[in-house]
């Protein structure tokens, strides 16, 4: 058995599990597993349009997330890591923490950033290599969410630290939920593997901060299988640090809300960090410079195609009786945010042609002189000149 193959079955065992957390079967029908019986109450609750809303949230970023990734296809950006697939764990999660929250993104998490208040174009930004950062955590428009972060699970030592000065200034566990504040941190499971993430849950466990540790299993670390990353189902490191951990369907955008909103009351409430393991799938490729049919099947591929989050959440609303209307309009807003995101890329600045040359030594150098002529010669040799 090849690991790829290795790699499907340990998730197909694993999402059979009735400790995963899942409402919504793959053909959208209400369906919950026995885990998810606990969180039936919170998802009764939701109004229709609170429903409808998840939906619009998934639709409208896979349009973007579609757009940008052919402005990197057209050249206007130097990379795009695409969300294609993991719209419902992203929406559910997010939808769930209060706006005195503070979120830690990877470096996939477009909507995560837009709904917080981000613009997306700041996204953009980061990817056209016009700014190392994108936008400021600490304008109130921004929603308390921090920077993307390439540098493998950093963010859940940035976020640790911060979860730790809300306990010391006693900004959780006051008994006051509008008050208490809570961290939720983003990362990936070949990410999980970084000692960076161990040594974060070790520092959580140990100061009780109110955090959330939700990793998206997507399946693939770049190339690399997640049965190669782990022996046992990664929820299970969670536990190990003495977290409660709980797997849920990725894929369901009801599971993913209902069960992040009660870890995030809890871990606000001053009961300790939880961890969330989301089960889903990069349905893209890792970012716009790999190549996925050089590492999987297209049976695979397929297999998630059938279990895509926004068929399935569309699935439900219209069996509950949503307007042909209302999915007109979300088609609508999502052509209108791609189209807007088209036109503001094009009028962003291009990239500063020597600015990476002027930082490499603190003094002239002749090998930096050779390559910063080369580029000038190569693009001078276009029809048109320097771009
Ligand atoms: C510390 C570090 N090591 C290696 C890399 C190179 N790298 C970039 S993404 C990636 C795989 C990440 O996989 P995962 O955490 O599952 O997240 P995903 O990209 O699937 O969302 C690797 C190895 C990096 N960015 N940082």
């Amino acid at each position: 058995m090849t690991q790829t193959e290795n790699s499907v079955q340990d998730h197909a065992s694993e999402a059979a599990d009735s400790a995963v957390v899942r409402v919504l079967a793959p053909d959208g029908s209400l369906a919950p597993s026995a885990a998810a019986e606990p969180y039936l109450e919170i998802i009764e609750s939701l109004s229709d349009a609170e429903l409808e809303g998840f939906y619009r949230d998934m639709v409208v970023i896979r349009a973007f997330d579609r757009q940008a990734t052919n402005l990197q296809r057209q050249g206007q950006l130097a990379l795009w890591p695409p969300s294609l697939g993991q719209e419902a764990a992203q929406v559910g999660s997010v939808r769930a923490a209060r706006p005195q929250d503070h979120i830690f993104p990877s470096y996939r998490e477009h909507v995560v950033a837009r709904i917080r208040g981000v613009d997306v174009v700041d996204i953009i930004r980061v990817m056209r290599g016009l700014t190392h950062g994108g936008w400021d955590p600490t304008d109130p428009r921004n929603g308390n969410t921090h920077i993307y972060t390439l540098v493998l699970g950093s963010q859940t030592l940035h976020a640790t630290g911060l979860a730790m000065g809300l306990v010391f200034d006693g900004k959780c566990g006051t008994g006051d939920p509008e008050r208490d504040e809570a961290v939720v941190v983003y990362y990936g499971d070949g990410a999980s593997s970084q000692g960076d993430v161990h040594e974060a849950m070790v520092f959580a466990a140990s100061y009780n901060t109110p955090e959330v540790f939700f990793l998206q299993n997507n399946q693939w670390a770049i190339s690399v299988p997640v049965a190669t990353q782990s022996r046992s189902p990664l929820h299970k490191r969670g536990e190990g640090y003495g977290m409660p951990s709980i797997p849920i369907d990725g894929n369901d955008v009801l599971a993913s809300y209902a069960v992040t909103r009660v870890a995030l009351e809890e871990a606000r409430s001053g009961a300790g960090p939880r961890a969330i393991e989301a089960l889903t799938y990069r349905m893209g490729a890792h970012t716009t410079s790999d190549d996925p049919t050089k590492y999987r099947t297209s049976d695979e591929e397929l297999s998630w195609v059938r279990r895509d989050p926004i068929a399935r959440m569309r699935a439900f609303l219209e069996a509950r009786g949503a307007s042909s209307d209302f999915f007109t309009d979300v088609d609508a807003e999502a052509d209108a945010v791609a189209e807007d995101t088209r036109v503001r890329t094009m009028q962003l600045d291009g990239i500063p042609r020597n600015l990476m040359f002027d930082h490499v030594y603190s003094e002239p150098h002749p090998l930096v002189d050779e390559q910063r002529q080369w580029l000038a010669d190569y693009e001078a040799s276009f029809e048109e000149g320097t771009s």
